[in-house]
């Protein structure tokens, strides 16, 4: 008989909290962004909509939504038995997938506004970034072709090195001719987001991918990371670039 691989409270009741955080600092930027001057607002606009898109992603998976099973086969290996084939069902929740595909575009945006990357290299990151998220997505859903998954992973780590091109080297040259405030604060968010982030394929590797660590065990992974590069990532940007004179935009 088949095995089904669910959450249980811990995963619920991280969600619930994580729909409330996101809802709370979503609030806090749009409340931001009004008391800003106008020439300010990109940066608040963008990541007011980061942490909305992650709210209602986060309301999704918590009442159930944008979770489906994906199956795969373990093979019970034993001396002197012959093998056994164990069907297994682990959810999957692709709304986190759906969530990134917009927010993650939005972040790299964010830090290349600040760096005053230009438009081609905005356009490579970006794409670049869509594609990392989708080979997750389809990596998740692999149907028990191993290889195919880990083909999936490959190249969506592929693009990400892509994306850490663009900001750690792209970014870094063009913030160069900024002021020194601005260069100082561009190493320090750019470092702590590519950090962060190169632990999400970490955590997708033994959950989604090799199926090494339970659903509530990834719920909760994904939602400290979560957390850090939005709501913490936001309020790092903004309240540092409202105590900033000269640091706007370039658009
Ligand atoms: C996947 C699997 C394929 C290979 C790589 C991945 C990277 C994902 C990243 C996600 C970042 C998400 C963020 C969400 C914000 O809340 C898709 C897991 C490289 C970097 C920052």
């Amino acid at each position: 008989p088949p095995t089904f691989i669910h959450k249980g409270d811990t995963g619920s009741r991280t969600l619930w909290v994580v729909v409330v955080l996101m809802a709370v600092s979503s609030l806090a930027f749009y409340g931001m962004a009004f008391r800003v001057p106008v020439q300010k607002r990109l940066f608040h606009i963008i990541t007011a909509f980061i942490t909305t898109f992650a709210f209602l992603s986060y309301f999704a998976m918590a009442v159930g939504d944008g979770i489906s099973y994906a199956s795969y086969t373990h093979t019970e290996s034993h001396k002197h038995v012959p093998d056994v084939d164990h069907v297994i069902y682990r959810q999957i929740y692709w709304a986190r997938y759906v969530d990134w595909s917009v927010t993650t575009p939005l972040l790299l945006l964010d830090l290349a506004l600040l760096a005053g990357l230009s438009g081609a290299n905005i356009l490579v990151a970006i794409v670049a970034d869509i594609i990392m998220i989708l080979t997750g997505l389809f990596g998740a859903f692999g149907q028990g072709n191993d290889n195919a998954k880990w083909g999936w992973y490959a190249w969506g780590c592929i693009a990400y090195l892509v994306i850490v091109y663009q900001l750690a080297i792209g970014g870094r040259d063009t913030v160069a001719k900024k002021d020194s405030k601005t260069k100082a604060f561009y190493g320090s968010i750019a470092g702590f987001t590519l950090i962060l982030w190169t632990i999400y394929p970490i955590i997708w590797g033994v959950s989604e991918g090799a199926h090494i660590i339970s659903v509530d065990a990834e719920i909760v992974a994904y939602a400290v990371l979560d957390i850090l590069a939005k709501p913490v990532f936001g309020f790092w940007l903004l309240f540092t670039h409202d105590s900033m004179s000269s640091t706007s935009p370039s658009v």
